[in-house]
């Protein structure tokens, strides 16, 4: 009987590597293809067979050594357990032992209804240390005194708020007052409760000790993403404009590397380094710098620098980037000049792509500054959405009509798409074509 136990446990140790293998190999594409749902759906399905896999192999484990040890001891572990509500719950795969049977409930409710720890996330404090990520060179640059305003702009629907005020709070702690011009909080027409009245509360609490940094911007339904940071551009002031989710928490210094660029050259559109914030724990994973791309789906990717920027041999220095995965700072009047997004663009998805195409066609560049670091939190699942591959299409499609002339099929084959009479409606594109012939004789 034990022997054939140890041949059971052999067996599923290899099923166990091989699929901890997989899932380390499905964990790296899902940080090169940043969230993509149906990525994540298969690394979820993937989690809960080696989920289970571990389950069995304990069991056996648990078998086999019952023999060798006193059963009185064993009995007395089993008591202080607590029993786990949840064991397929992602949540719980490395947090949360130690709650009681209530507070897994409420933890895991809320993290059906977010994708990301709200049980934890409301005990942290809102100005929590985070480690310093950046590369030690960044340390001793020195930037000049008069570099430009800022005002950053929060997205967000249905987002927590104790995330959201973590956002603020790491903002106004970690700028320069005297370059933040505003935060402008931009609601795409969110329903929870605690962003009705509790968000104004606080709003108004930090506004009596700054009056006017906190401005807000509620949609009256919901206009989708490129609507909304569209709508966050036109309400802001300062020179600069931080276009961010709000779903983070800036570095230590994240503004000057950024702002000091955009004062040597105002056509440069900026993307900062994220790093994840793990949606159980909350921890924070350290990115390296990488350049943003994208491949024929118009979806994001990261990708190498050039060679030159590797041959510099100082992972402190800005790259080039051929896009920008989503969070976007530029100069304010600049953005506006070359047409700041399209507002075609529904729901989510194409409006990054979109904006990264005009900017090389049109006399700017688009770099990703290293010094400058932002940590994301990524989500289990987009709560709000469940199938965003439809507007990702869609807008993707949007997108090759406007810019891509002859290679526009090459998007059809990507998503797999007959060439002709696809029958997806791409909405009217006429402004945003006319936008692309004026801007060619501007410079
Ligand atoms: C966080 O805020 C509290 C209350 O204002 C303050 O006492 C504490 O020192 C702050 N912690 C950090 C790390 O800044
Ligand atoms: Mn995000």
């Amino acid at each position: 009987m034990r022997i054939t136990a140890r041949v059971g446990v052999l067996v599923i140790v290899v099923i166990v590597n091989s699929l901890v293998y997989m899932s380390l190999r499905q964990e790296t594409y899902n940080a090169n293809k940043l969230q993509r749902p149906e990525d994540l759906e298969v690394f979820g399905r993937l989690k809960r067979i080696e989920d289970q896999v571990h389950k069995i192999a304990k069991f056996i484990d648990v078998k086999d050594k019952k023999v060798k040890e006193p059963v009185v001891k064993q009995k007395i572990t089993k008591k202080i357990e607590v029993k786990k509500l949840y064991p397929q719950s992602r949540l719980f795969s490395s947090w949360g032992a130690e709650l009681t049977e209530e507070e897994q409930m409420e933890a895991e409710r809320q993290f059906q209804e977010y994708g990301y720890n709200v049980f934890l996330s409301n005990r942290l404090p809102v100005n929590r240390t985070i480690p310093d990520t950046r590369d030690h060179r960044c340390t001793l640059k020195i930037y000049p005194n008069d570099l430009p305003s800022i005002s950053v702009v929060l997205i967000y629907l249905n987002e927590a708020l104790s995330v959201i005020k973590r956002a603020v709070r790491s903002i106004i702690d970690k700028t320069p007052a005297h370059l933040l011009t505003e935060i402008i909080l931009v609601d795409d027409y969110s329903l929870n409760e605690d962003l009705q009245l509790p968000i104004d509360e606080y709003i108004g609490l930090i506004n009596k000790d700054k009056p006017g940094l906190i401005k807000k911007v509620r949609h009256k339904r919901q206009i989708g993403l490129a609507k909304a940071r569209m709508s966050g551009w036109e309400a802001a002031k300062g020179q600069v404009v931080a276009i961010l989710d709000a779903h983070i928490e800036v570095h230590k210094e994240w503004a000057e590397p950024l702002l000091a660029r955009i004062k040597a050259d105002r056509t440069i559109v900026l993307s900062p380094v994220f790093d994840k914030v793990r949606f159980d724990t909350l921890e924070i994973i350290k990115y390296n710098p990488s350049a943003h791309a994208f491949d024929w789906n118009l979806w994001c990717m990261y990708e190498s620098f050039r060679p030159e920027w590797y041959k510099m041999n100082d992972p402190s220095e800005p790259g080039k980037s051929p896009s920008i995965m989503g969070i976007l700072v530029a100069d304010r009047q600049f953005l506006g000049e070359i047409g700041v997004l399209d507002e075609g663009m529904t729901i989510y998805g194409g409006e990054n792509v979109e904006l990264a195409l005009r900017v090389w066609l049109c006399g700017g560049s688009i770099e990703v500054v290293p010094c400058s670091k932002i940590a994301h939190i990524e989500r289990a699942h987009k709560p709000y959405s469940p199938d965003l591959s439809k507007p990702m299409i869609r807008n993707a499609l949007r997108v090759a009509e406007i810019w891509l002339d002859e290679y526009k099929s090459n998007v059809n084959i990507a998503w797999n798409l007959p060439l002709k009479d696809h029958g997806i409606d791409i909405g009217d594109v006429t402004e945003r074509k006319e936008l692309r012939e004026k801007l060619k004789f501007e410079e």
